[in-house]
């Protein structure tokens, strides 16, 4: 059975950001399949990837990219499926080339934008999984779980304070 969700970014250097993504699905039982898949160095393949997308059973694409970040809007350009997309943090320009990249779609092709980085991958899986968890009430009580778990981890007063 296909996994019900893609996580593809344009290098393997986004790999440090993206486990971060496929991390948080792991913990919440929803299994992923990431793939290297470059707009600009194989153009070929993220079309292949993107309109064979839906076909092949996925149901949310998260991809991510840094810089020229065009991989997440092209990636919407050719599938239904709803996309997330998370601007990789860049050398040059510390991901704001990639938020800007990524988050100026033109209106008529969405792509939802998350935050630069770490924060980003975690809360696309986040969002993936919820979206998931409309269909499938396991998952809905699991990723309520998950954020209790989260509450309850916040101390009432910071440590160290008098
Ligand atoms: C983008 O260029 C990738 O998404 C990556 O964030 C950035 C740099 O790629 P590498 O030069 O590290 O392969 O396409």
């Amino acid at each position: 059975m296909t996994a019900p969700i893609a996580i593809i970014m344009g290098s393997q250097s986004d790999w440090d950001t993206m486990r971060h993504a496929a991390e948080t699905l792991g913990a919440l039982g929803v299994s992923y399949d990431a793939r290297i898949v470059s707009a600009h160095r194989t153009p070929d393949r993220l079309y292949a990837f993107a309109r064979g997308a839906k076909a092949a059973g996925f149901k949310v694409v998260i991809a991510g990219a840094g810089g020229a970040a065009h991989l997440p809007g092209m990636t919407a350009s050719l599938t239904e499926l709803p996309v997330f997309g998370v601007p990789v943090e860049s050398k040059a320009l510390s991901g704001l080339d990639s938020l800007y990249s990524i988050v100026q779609m033109p209106a008529g092709i969405p792509v939802g934008t998350l935050a630069i980085g770490k924060s980003g991958a975690i809360n696309a899986a986040l969002l993936a999984a919820s979206v998931l968890a409309l269909s499938d009430s396991a998952l809905a009580d699991r990723l309520a779980a998950w954020r209790q778990a989260q509450t309850n981890a916040i101390a009432e007063r910071p440590e160290g304070a008098g």
